[in-house]
């Protein structure tokens, strides 16, 4: 009894100096609480939703008077095109019947600087921003002016390709026209003129057959209509009305949809320009990349495969979906054209690594892959000599800062390929079957350098930012369980007094004897 009774007189005193003392308690206890909220709200924020990280985002919002409008019309990335053609080495032998296969042999890199400037652009009410978009092309490395390739004659396959749906009378002048000119079907050409463009006689008289003479560019070159200002006017998302939609395409011509494929999904207009990306795309585990290739007339997906570094910054990794140029499983088949048109049966599909981008290009017969046929059909590979496809120099990959989404490295790579195509009324062939695929080039498009000030926002983007989110996301947790547990202590500190003044009230001893957790949830419901 006397044991027990001195253990009583302590939370006796103590009880009677709080009521002394009542209000700086009540302080205390305020303030605790405070804490605890101020860093659950923090941690919330913080871990489980996006509010800080579209802050950060919000900074890359397009609009008068931002330093990203400077940035976005005259982009501080420098893109460098390094260009690989295929050489023809014996076409004399494979014409006169003596080499069964056509042999290539890889010729470059010959080096190009992209300039890049948006012009024309203009807001529109809805958070929207139009423009075009001009590029230049100056000259780094190789040597394109004097060096000379041997490579199929793409203006008269072309030519041929598009005759085959022209009235018979023109088929017929066409052949006259080829027997004038004594067409071969390869030519040797230097460098520059095969990508720029070179007086082409042939060129010049199928123009106006071929789309309407719509084609840009006056003199034939394969990367001709690449350069100068480009006639597509693009409806952008600036990002201003809605962060979730940043950097999407809108429209392109005021267009959502394209009348190239005849189907829904692959004529949908989707997918960003490559340079920049919304969070939904890239923040999360297993996220796909979704861009839109005007060059190709279809999305490009690529999905994330790990993470990497590019400039000093850490970077996430995307390469592109493996079954991206693939038709087995039957996600592709719309990027198959339609022999009949309007019938979805008669799609046919080029062999699997291919992509069929003649509809997108005049009718004119280019299809697109993976440079030396990487992970395509094996038959492609085994119809020309000379190729070697490896992962590490023909694999595409994109490196993309982790908080903003912006393009920091990586390289994209693509080959043009050529299909010879025979019209019926012109009986001219140059030994090459029907429907031979002849590869003419790839190219590499890497990052080389990213100019000074946007790289060091780049940086502070991502060292910056992650210390202060980390010490706010760490802080907030420490700052939550000091505070609850402070709060905890003043709380349990006054149940047991008020279990104390219960038990001396109710005048049961024994059970004040041991103030634990059992005799204090006892006291909690005599008090409730
Ligand atoms: C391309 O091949 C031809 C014939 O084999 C050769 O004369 C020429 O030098 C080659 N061009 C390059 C750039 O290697
Ligand atoms: C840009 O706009 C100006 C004035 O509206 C116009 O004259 C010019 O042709 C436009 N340029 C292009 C490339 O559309
Ligand atoms: C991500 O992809 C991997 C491999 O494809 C798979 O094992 C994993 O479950 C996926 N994770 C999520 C969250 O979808
Ligand atoms: C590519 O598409 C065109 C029609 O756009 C078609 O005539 C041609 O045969 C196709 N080529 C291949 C290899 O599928
Ligand atoms: C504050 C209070 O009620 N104190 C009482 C506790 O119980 C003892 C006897 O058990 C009393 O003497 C106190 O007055």
């Amino acid at each position: 009894m006397t044991q027990g009774l001195s253990v009583m007189e302590k939370p006796l005193s103590l009880s009677s100096t709080s009521r002394r003392h009542l209000h700086p308690r009540k302080i205390i206890i305020a303030s605790f609480f405070g804490v605890t909220v101020s860093s659950l709200l923090l941690f919330i924020i913080f871990w489980c939703t996006n509010l800080f990280q579209n802050t950060i985002l919000s900074s890359l919002v397009v609009k008068n008077g931002s330093p990203m409008l400077e940035w976005f019309i005259r982009p501080p990335i420098r893109a460098v095109y390094k260009i690989r053609i295929f050489n023809y080495t014996n076409v004399i032998d494979y014409q006169r019947g003596k080499a069964k296969k056509l042999k290539v042999q890889e010729t470059g890199p010959y080096i190009y600087r992209e300039t890049l400037t948006r012009v024309n652009y203009t807001f529109n009410s809805d958070g929207s921003i139009n423009f075009k978009e001009k590029r230049s092309y100056q000259w780094e490395g190789g040597s394109p002016d004097d060096e000379i390739v041997t490579v199929p004659n793409v203006p008269l396959l072309a030519s041929m390709a598009t005759m085959r749906d022209t009235p018979f009378f023109a088929q017929l002048a066409f052949t006259g026209l080829l027997s004038t000119l004594q067409s071969n079907t390869f030519l040797s050409l230097p460098v520059n003129g095969l990508l720029w463009g070179y007086d082409d006689k042939i060129f010049e008289f199928v123009k106006p057959f071929i789309s309407h003479n719509n084609i840009p560019f006056d003199k034939f070159g394969l990367l001709a209509f690449k350069n100068g200002i480009s006639p597509d006017v693009i409806t952008m998302n600036s990002g201003i009305n809605d962060l979730s939609e940043y950097s999407m395409i809108q429209s392109i011509n005021g267009k959502k949809h394209t009348k190239i494929w005849n189907d829904k999904k692959c004529d949908k207009i989707y997918g960003t320009q490559g340079y920049t990306f919304p969070l939904k795309m890239f923040q999360g585990p297993n996220k796909t990349l979704e861009v839109y290739s005007g060059e190709m007339c279809r999305t490009l997906y690529l999905r994330n495969v790990g993470t990497g570094s590019s400039f000093g910054i850490p970077s996430l990794t995307f390469k592109p979906v493996e079954d991206i140029f693939d038709y087995s499983s039957g996600n592709n088949r719309c990027y198959c054209p339609e022999s009949t048109p309007g019938v979805e049966s008669s799609r046919i599909c080029p062999p699997n690594g291919l992509f069929n981008s003649s509809a997108c290009l005049f009718n004119m017969p280019f299809l697109t892959s993976f440079p030396h046929f990487y992970s395509g059909d094996k038959i492609l590979q085994n119809n020309v000599d000379g190729l070697n496809p490896q992962a590490e120099l023909h694999e595409s990959h994109v490196e993309l800062h982790p908080r903003l989404g912006v393009l920091i490295g990586g390289a994209s790579r693509i080959q043009l390929n050529i299909e010879a195509r025979r019209a019926v009324g012109v009986p001219f062939h140059g030994g090459l079957d029907d429907g031979q695929i002849l590869p003419l080039l790839w190219i590499e498009l890497t990052i080389d350098d990213i100019s000074e000030p946007l790289l060091s926002s780049l940086k502070r983007g991502y060292y910056t930012v992650a210390a202060v989110e980390t010490g706010i996301q760490w802080g907030s947790i420490i700052a939550f369980i000091l505070s609850t547990c402070g709060l905890m202590h003043v709380w349990r500190k006054q149940k047991k007094e008020s279990a104390s003044r219960t038990i001396n009230l109710s005048n049961s001893p024994q059970d004040s004897a041991k103030p634990h957790d059992e005799s204090e949830l006892a006291s909690v419901k005599i008090s409730s």
